[in-house]
């Protein structure tokens, strides 16, 4: 093989930056970023360039791993299937369907196989026992979507190309390259805002590196920041600064939200967040003076007790300024593969319930916090067996130990991942999808999410050995199995009946093959891509937005139109389009949810308090720009200079005698653990921080140089305590004492 340049879309974090990859006959020689992509124009962070290194990881799962004795074996495909088919067979024809649970991790979102082939097996699995990385992360966020605009797919992006000024309420964008607003390269899109006179104040307990780059940084006890929102909101209904402008006619509910508000001063949330009242008041009149304004809340507004109320308020503040949908503001995506008109009407939670906890569905699961409680409480529903496909829950979620604990009960797990992890050890049969290189991407996910209209196919860099297989295949064989077809079905059977489907669905909507004339083989025969994905996609791309309606629109795009430009196409920036985006049935924007007052009611009663317990810091998390959740500290150019230390002020340290390097020991309501103390002013008083995803310290994994620095797991000390509304894990402010692990 002679000398190549290879473009891909990294996909390994929301940002989705354009990577050049060299490519000899060895393998690959070089990773940069390439300039030619419109998004990131040459930007990439060391993780994009440490692909080479995933690829080429040794400890990678090649062939499927049965365990047998507590061992694992190589086996063939062939044999690992048929022994998943045979096992989840008898424990459904015993036990029932929702025996069988499914987790699906962080990385199912960036790849196609998880944009195409998830719903396919989750409706095969007909389980209600189905948990996805949401619900300790963005879920209240889509909740609060959901129920503001109808649809938890509707989720407004901050234009911050655009923007004057950019609210940050609990994100670090500098280092997790921006979460629900793919932006690649967000240092250079700050400095841009900066240098056309425009403003980022980002609220935050730490001062991170998005912090240190904003105008204003303001400190925010932990879990408070919905007495701020409340108050902002009490001050533009009280100030008159409500503007709703182009919104006035979606909007209802307004009286009943500004008295509901009333109560909530920036007084009473100055004891709560520990902000200055002044400051609180001072932020609502220049986010209601600018021109155009984007507040943007992540996970410092999700995973926190009143994750759904902050979000949702996040969203009112937006709406009440006349920001939503409007450039420089928020604005919602039109992605090339979602059809207009196709995106499902109206939203509710709590259509279903858990069995033993009676916890409430949200789009379409359970909260990951019950996954324990519902694999340890005997009775009919009982979970038996467990598929996890990319996902590390042992370290994810939270009362880890309680989980690891479960999962050794089980009658059966499989898990689909490239490597035997703290999670996978415990798994019967692991099936290894080919190398993170030998697949092909398009951002199913994360082109919704953008903060342009942007599409971007990337072939795999290399072709998969004749023994391996591609996600989609281990996922179509997962789903094919479920629904009864055997092990030996193949996966293009189910590639078909998807086709066969989208295309039945487009000539009902013509109203049917005799009225149109159209036969479903018309619709197929000219698709290109390979079997699988690509033309599934292809399909999306001539029905989208901007695609060629399989020849009616001839300016278009379809699949080949993509593969003829490698970096993508740049489709513009968001425009305003609030009467299409609007998922609700009567069309417009639900202002107050009703599902926000027994929260509100609850916070009302709050107000006389303080935020916090006395004799207890609040523990937060962190993320380090090397690292990826948990997976990726097995790259040695990555796990270096990757403190897993325990953030903590000079004065809480000065007052327990703890220096820097000491282990302090940390306690909560669920476990202690200790970690080294790392002592800064970057951190606020009473506040302690430690990232997660790590502790690999576990027996029995495989992870050769992770296991070097196994670092702590935080989220054994994380209690099972969800946020009201979308059940989601509150991993941010929980009450911690600390000691010194020296007593
Ligand atoms: N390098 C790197 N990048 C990543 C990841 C990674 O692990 N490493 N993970 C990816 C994933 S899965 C996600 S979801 C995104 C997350 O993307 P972000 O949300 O941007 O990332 P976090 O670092 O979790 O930022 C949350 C911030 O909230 C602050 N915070 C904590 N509690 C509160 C609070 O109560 N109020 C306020 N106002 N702030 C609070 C924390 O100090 C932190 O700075 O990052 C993605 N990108
Ligand atoms: N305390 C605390 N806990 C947190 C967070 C926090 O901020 N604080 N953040 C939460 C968030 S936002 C998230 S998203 C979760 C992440 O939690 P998870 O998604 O459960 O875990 P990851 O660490 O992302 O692990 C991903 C797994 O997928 C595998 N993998 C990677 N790519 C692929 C692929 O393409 N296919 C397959 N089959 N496997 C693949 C990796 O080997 C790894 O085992 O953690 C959550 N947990
Ligand atoms: S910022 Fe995200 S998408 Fe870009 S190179 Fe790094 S990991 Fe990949
Ligand atoms: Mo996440």
């Amino acid at each position: 093989m002679s000398e190549r340049t290879a473009y891909r879309v990294c996909p390994l974090c929301e940002a989705g930056c354009g990577l050049e990859i060299a490519v000899s006959e060895n393998g690959v020689e070089k990773i940069r970023g390439n300039r030619q992509h419109p998004m990131s124009k040459g930007f990439c962070c060391p993780k994009g360039i440490a692909l080479k290194q995933l690829h080429e990881d040794p400890d990678r799962l090649r062939p499927p791993m049965i365990r047998e004795n507590g061992q694992f074996r190589a086996a063939s495909w062939d044999e690992a299937l048929s022994l998943v088919e045979r096992k989840l067979a008898d424990i459904r024809q015993t036990h029932g369907n929702d025996a069988v649970a499914v987790y699906l991790g962080n990385p199912n979102t960036h790849t196609m196989a998880g944009g195409l082939f998830i719903r396919p097996l989750i409706k095969a699995l007909r389980t209600k026992n189905f948990y996805t990385a949401s619900t300790v992360d963005q879920m209240p966020k889509m909740a609060a979507c959901g129920l503001l605009y109808g649809s938890p797919m509707r989720i407004p992006i901050p234009d911050i190309d655009h923007t004057d000024l950019f609210v940050v309420f609990g994100a670090n964008p500098f280092v997790s390259n921006g979460s629900l607003m793919t932006a690649p390269d967000m240092p250079g899109r700050i400095r841009a805002l900066q240098e056309r006179g425009g403003k980022m104040i980002v609220i935050d307990p730490l001062r991170t590196r998005t912090a240190q780059a904003a105008d204003r940084h303001l400190f925010i006890r932990p879990g408070t920041d919905v007495y701020m929102l409340l108050a902002m909101v009490n001050r533009l209904f009280a100030e008159g600064l409500v503007n709703t402008g182009h919104l006035e006619t979606f909007i209802d509910d307004v009286q009943a939200l500004r008295e509901t508000v009333a109560p909530f001063t920036p007084e009473a949330a100055a004891r709560m967040c520990g902000i200055e009242a002044d400051a609180i008041v001072q932020l609502t009149r220049e986010i209601a003076a600018a021109k155009k304004c984007a507040v943007y809340g992540r996970m410092g507004t999700s995973t926190v007790r009143y994750g759904t109320v902050s979000s949702w308020l996040v969203e009112v503040i937006n709406i009440l300024t006349g920001n939503l949908d409007r450039q420089g503001g928020t604005g919602f995506c039109r992605p090339a593969h979602v059809p207009d008109g196709s995106i499902p009407k109206g939203y509710s939670v709590g259509r279903w319930r858990s069995r033993v906890s009676q916890a409430a569905e949200v789009s379409g699961e359970l909260p990951v916090a019950v996954l324990s409680e519902e694999m340890e409480t005997p009775g009919k529903g009982q979970i038996r067996a467990l598929l996890t496909v990319a996902g590390n829950p042992v370290l994810a979620i939270p009362e880890s130990d309680r989980l690891d604990a479960a999962l050794a009960g089980l009658d059966f797990m499989i898990s689909v991942d490239y490597y035997i992890n703290e999670t996978t050890r415990q798994a019967d049969v692991i099936l290894p999808p080919a190398s993170i290189l030998c697949h092909g991407h398009y951002d199913f996910f994360f082109h919704a999410l953008a903060v342009r209209n942007f599409a971007c196919y990337s072939p795999p860099v290399f072709e998969k050995g004749a023994d391996e297989k591609d996600k989609w295949e281990i996922m179509a064989n997962l789903a094919l199995i479920a629904a009864g077809k055997g092990s030996d079905a193949s996966p293009e059977r189910l590639e078909e009946k998807m086709l066969d489907d989208l295309a039945a669905g487009v000539i009902k909507a013509m109203g049917g093959e005799e009225k149109s004339g159209v036969k479903k083989e018309m619709l197929i025969a000219p698709l290109s891509g390979n079997k699988g994905p690509e033309r599934l996609l292809d399909f999306l791309l001539r029905i989208g937005p901007y695609g060629d309606g399989f020849g009616m629109k001839p300016d278009g795009i379809n699949f080949k139109t993509l593969t003829k430009n490698p970096h993508g196409i740049d489709f513009g920036p968001l425009k305003p389009m609030i009467k299409h985006a609007l998922a609700n049935p009567d069309g417009k924007i639900h202002l107050f949810p009703e599902d926000m007052t027994p929260d509100l009611e609850e916070l009302r009663q709050a107000i006389e308090g303080t935020g916090g317990e006395p004799g207890r810091y609040l523990l937060i998390g962190r993320r380090h720009l090397r690292t990826n959740n948990s997976w990726m500290h097995n790259i040695e150019a990555l796990s270096a200079n990757n403190p897993c230390t325990l953030l903590m002020h000079p004065d809480d340290a000065g007052r327990l005698e703890l220096e820097n390097g000491d282990s302090a020991q940390i306690t909560s309501d669920v476990a202690t653990i200790a970690a080294p103390v790392e002592i800064t002013d970057a951190i606020m008083p009473g506040v302690v921080s430690l990232p997660h995803g790590w502790g690999h310290d576990k027996d029995g994994i495989q992870l050769s140089v992770a296991g070097k620095n196994s670092g702590v797991n935080t989220n054994r000390l994380t209690p099972a305590v969800t946020e009201r509304i979308a059940g989601t894990a509150v991993l941010n402010g929980i009450p911690v004492t600390v000691a010194s692990a020296a007593e």
